[in-house]
């Protein structure tokens, strides 16, 4: 059985718990209180930051690694394309993630230029959606679910209107068509 020590409010978290949820894979979790970590959480992973997960002893940190993990040890149904500059172009877009979480943690934190920051971000991925609709090529997949966790938070937990992003809004919902990401939606209007 797999161990996922989570916690609810954790987009990295959110990663992995789709991807468990879209491949059907059984798993127990151990819920991180992030407030108050328990110190042995450092043995599992050196940063001391969720999610990790188990196997009969074996650990693995790293949502990006994780996601891959399990792609690769459960490969039905799929979620990297068959086509390799898919997957290549799924796997950058997952390698820059970053450039649209930190612009998130910038508003989230109430930075004067966060909302201007983000608002590009939402106008960057509104403009490749617009052209292809779906993050990771041409179907359903890592990239997309690498970004949602954020796309939701922003729009249920920062009050982001997607209204000016109708690509988005329209991949966003598709998205949460899926029981998956549905089941993700609940634990954000949750937190
Ligand atoms: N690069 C890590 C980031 C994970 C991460 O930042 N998790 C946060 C919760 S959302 C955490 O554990 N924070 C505790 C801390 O930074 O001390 C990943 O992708 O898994």
């Amino acid at each position: 059985m797999l161990t996922l020590y989570d916690a609810a409010r954790c987009p990295y978290c959110a990663r992995v718990r789709i991807v468990l949820a879209e491949k059907g894979i059984e798993y127990e979790t151990i819920e991180i209180d992030l407030d108050d970590r328990p110190t042995w959480i450092y043995e599992k992973n050196s940063t001391g930051r969720v999610p990790v997960i188990e196997e009969d002893g074996w650990v693995l940190p790293e949502s990006a690694v994780i996601m891959e993990y399990l792609e690769e040890r459960h490969p039905e149904p799929a979620l990297l394309g068959a086509d390799p500059a898919d997957r290549a172009l799924a796997r950058l877009r997952i390698f820059r993630c970053e450039d649209f979480t930190r612009p998130y943690y910038a508003l989230r934190r109430g930075e004067s230029y966060g909302r201007g920051l983000f608002a590009e971000q939402l106008e960057r991925l509104d403009a490749r959606l617009d052209q292809r609709p779906w993050l990771s090529g041409a179907a359903y997949g890592l990239a997309d679910i690498a970004y949602v966790p954020w796309v939701l938070r922003a729009r249920d937990r920062l009050g982001v209107d997607l209204g000016p992003y109708p690509a988005l809004a329209e991949w966003l919902s598709l998205l949460l068509a899926r029981p998956a990401v549905a089941e993700e939606g609940h634990v954000v209007a949750g937190l």
